[in-house]
């Protein structure tokens, strides 16, 4: 079988919360390899552009909000079925959900309701793709998506 990446993202609650070091060992003991990792301040546009398919949606304001309020920390994660597994191991969006149903999952653990759930993780090869080119890509595409940033 072919080794596939997905994008990994610890949100800002999960960096204010310290969980960096923690998440990272459960990547590496579940068999991923952490190929690249950046920790970077997002602004408002690029938020707007990360998330665009939820940009109609009424939590999108406080999603965006949320998601600028400190830095977050992505990572290409690779392996076999490396998209499913990443998103099996994060659990359910909504962690407060996720205490009960899942509770051996990274949201269950560092996350705290449906909004802060302290980690992202790709859910297609299409947004593996993109969320991948939009923080590691080459200047010329990542670049305007990350315009103003800070890289930290
Ligand atoms: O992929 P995943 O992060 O599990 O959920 P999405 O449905 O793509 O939503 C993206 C992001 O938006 C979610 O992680 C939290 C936030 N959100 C929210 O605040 N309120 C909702 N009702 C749905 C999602
Ligand atoms: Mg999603």
């Amino acid at each position: 079988p072919e080794k596939e990446k997905t994008l990994a993202m610890i949100k800002p609650d999960g960096l204010f919360g310290n969980y960096t070091d923690e998440i990272k060992r459960v990547i590496l003991h579940s068999g991923f390899s952490i190929l690249k990792e950046m920790s970077i301040q997002l602004n408002e546009v690029n938020v707007r552009l990360f998330y665009a398919e939820h940009s109609k949606k009424s939590f999108f304001p406080s999603l965006v909000k949320y998601m600028t309020s400190g830095p977050v920390f992505v990572m290409i994660l690779e392996k076999v079925n490396a998209i499913a597994d990443w998103r099996a191991l994060i659990g359910p969006t909504d962690a407060s959900k996720a205490k009960v149903t899942h509770p051996d999952s990274i949201r269950a653990i560092c996350g705290l309701d449906l909004e802060r759930n302290c980690v992202h993780g790709s859910d297609s090869p299409q947004s593996a793709a993109r969320e991948i080119s939009f923080f590691f890509g080459d200047t010329l595409s990542s670049g305007f998506k990350l315009f103003g940033a800070s890289y930290i």
